[in-house]
């Protein structure tokens, strides 16, 4: 029996219409293999229509994985205790014998697909599954990524149909030609709260080759999201194959004088301030996760892969971020998940207004000091719980650049992570392959609560990029250092730290400082200010962040804050380029560049260091 034939007898004639409707023997013969093994009681095949994405809401509600919460739109969902953020340790890239990916977890790819077959046999039974069609990038640009999606959780299917562009009529459009990416997800066996109830089977597997990512007996979104996690394994490879980037950065326009515009890129790991950087109430924001960058004419052009948030909600509060909050507090569609529910109302960690002391959480019935099996107490939310919302949803969001068939040009790059001691909070690199070696390949940052695992570790995470390497690390980074190349216009590159701290562990920064540094990139971009040049790159004029700070915050900022964020801590640059030296040193195929530049930036320190001490003020180097 052919898979078009298969798919007839199987499935409701409805269906199996939207089905044969898709010219592309290729998708038939996939859905008819995984509708086999996965057994399902039923089938469901999302189109692009209201009513078949109103369905699949309604069935996030009807079979539990969603509850409705009191204002319109809104809705709750919860992962399992234990299921609260992405699974490193299980998560693989299936890889040919031999092969090997540093960095990441690799498998046998033979043992692998066995192994996940075997997982997901009948894994779907008495359970209906969800056949959905989206597109990465703009709709029918040159940043469009076909992907179908396979999934019996109504939640997951929910939460793309607010995350991506809806992609049936793409499929039907491009008929054989749809070079598409697959994604296989079920969320298993699930207990009477509608969490998957089988953890110690959680598998997230990559195979590279077929284009397809499975995922079993876990609901978080970073596991099971097909086009957001999983998707970037895919895209990072094909970037790497055909020359253009595929980036864990967010995608914004900063306002310049006179109505500019310019639009930045930002790669910061989980939990370091990307979303809130991207969601400045007087910036426009593009996109906040993932953004692929190509090559047009000579520009390097970005589009935002998702059209759609799934934020961090701890912190959220009405002060620092009035955008967040009033979007979070309006009747638009939106799914919270793993925050504390009372009387149909959402309550997050830290949102700055007293919250209730008892509830619905991710661990069941919540009150104050309930402790875990492992004697932790649970705080009212995750330290994870997010919100999920269209990006339609913020009144500060640039939907035309959102939906531009040809991106928009970059002015600048930023790399971000959490550090206490190295980076001051703003700089820029003197050219491309010193903010990509530099700022984008050294890049580390202390670990969140965004994977699992031990907090507060500083860890090696090269453009935020780390866990989602597919490709080695060597090839990737020659691939960065290459696309230069290709320009003729350059963005900028630059590095913040928003977590610098003093000797005695004193943050040196408030939270909303961030929106004076990009006013300052913003202007450097279009060589609007000068700047003080240290050993480690451009630094910003103590009178020109004072006039910024007034500005932008309406606040005085002191030479003492400036002196003390912006001196150039000798001895911990040193330190740090030894450590990433050594991590590179110990991988191989590595660029050549990448340890010419480190080197280069050694001899500066050294030197400086010779003329002016370990640590050295902005004003001693400025006079220079
Ligand atoms: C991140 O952790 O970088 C996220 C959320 O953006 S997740 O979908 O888990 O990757
Ligand atoms: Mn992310």
């Amino acid at each position: 029996m052919g898979p078009l034939e298969y798919l007839k007898n199987r499935l409701d004639p409805e269906q199996f219409e939207k089905i044969k409707a898709i010219d592309n023997p290729e998708l038939h013969e996939f859905l008819a293999k995984y509708i086999d093994l996965l057994n399902p009681a039923k089938v469901f095949v999302c189109t692009d229509s209201k009513e078949d994405e109103e369905y699949v809401r309604r069935k996030a509600i009807e079979y539990g994985e969603e509850k409705p919460l009191a204002m319109d739109g809104h809705t709750v969902h919860y992962d399992g205790y234990y299921d609260q953020a992405r699974d490193k340790a299980r998560t693989k890239i299936l890889v040919p014998k031999g092969v090997e990916i540093p960095f990441v977890n690799t498998m046998d790819r033979e043992e692998g697909l066995k192994e996940i077959h075997e997982i997901m046999k009948d894994i779907a039974k008495g359970k209906e599954l969800f056949v959905c069609f989206f597109v990465l990038g703009p709709k029918n640009s040159i940043f469009t990524i076909p992907a179908v999606q396979l999934t019996d959780s109504a939640y997951v299917a929910h939460s793309e149909f607010i995350l991506y562009r809806k992609g049936y009529e793409e499929f039907k459009r491009l008929g054989r030609e749809a070079k598409f990416l697959k994604f296989v997800h079920s969320a298993g066996e699930l207990d009477e709260r509608k969490t998957s109830k089988n953890i110690d089977k959680r598998r997230i597997y990559i195979d590279l080759e077929g284009e397809t990512v499975y995922s079993a007996n876990t609901q978080y979104g970073g596991n099971t999201i097909g086009l957001k996690k999983l998707a970037f394994r895919l895209t990072i490879r094909r970037a790497v194959q055909e020359g253009w980037l595929s980036e864990h950065m967010f995608l914004m326009r900063v306002n310049g004088p006179n109505g500019r515009k310019t639009y930045f890129t930002g790669a910061y790991p989980s939990m370091c301030g990307k979303t809130s950087t991207a969601m400045i109430s007087w910036e426009n924001i593009v996109g906040d996760d993932l953004t692929f960058i190509v090559d047009m004419k000579g520009e390097a052009r970005g589009a935002n892969v998702e059209k759609g948030v799934f934020g961090i909600i701890q912190g959220v509060n009405q002060e620092d971020d009035p955008i967040i909050w009033e979007v979070l507090h309006s009747p638009n569609e939106i799914i919270f998940s793993n925050v504390l529910v009372k009387d149909g109302k959402p309550y997050w960690n830290d949102m700055g207004i007293p919250i209730p002391e008892e509830g619905e959480n991710h661990s069941g019935k919540w009150w104050k000091g309930k402790k875990d099996a492992e004697g932790n107490e649970i705080p009212p939310s995750h330290k994870n719980a997010r919100f999920t919302v269209s990006l339609e949803a913020f009144p500060n969001a640039d939907l035309e650049a959102l939906e531009a068939p040809c991106g928009v040009r970059i002015g600048g790059m930023i790399f971000g992570g959490r550090d206490a001691d190295t980076w001051p909070p703003v700089r820029e690199a003197f050219d491309w392959a010193h903010g990509v070696v530099t700022m984008g390949a050294a890049l580390e940052s202390e670990t969140t609560a965004a994977t699992l695992g031990k907090e507060g570790v500083r860890a090696f995470n090269p453009m935020a990029i780390l866990d989602f390497l597919s490709v080695h690390i060597g090839d990737y980074l020659r691939n960065y250092l290459e696309f230069e190349k290709k320009l003729r216009i350059k963005p900028k590159i630059f590095a913040v730290n928003y977590f610098l701290r003093d000797k005695d562990g004193n943050w040196l920064n408030h939270k909303l400082d961030k929106a004076v540094w990009l006013k300052w990139m913003e202007l450097r971009v279009h060589g609007d200010v000068d700047a003080i040049e240290t050993p480690v790159g451009y630094i910003p004029k103590y009178e020109d962040l004072k006039r910024l700070f007034k500005e932008v915050l309406n606040k005085d900022y002191s030479r003492e804050d400036y002196e003390k964020q912006f001196t150039i801590r000798v001895p911990e640059f040193l330190a740090k380029i030894e450590r990433i030296e050594k991590i590179y040193g110990d991988v191989g195929n590595i660029p050549e560049e990448l340890f010419k530049v480190l080197e280069k930036e050694r001899e500066r320190l050294l030197k400086a260091k010779e003329k002016y001490g370990d640590y050295i003020s902005p004003f001693q180097l400025e006079k220079s």
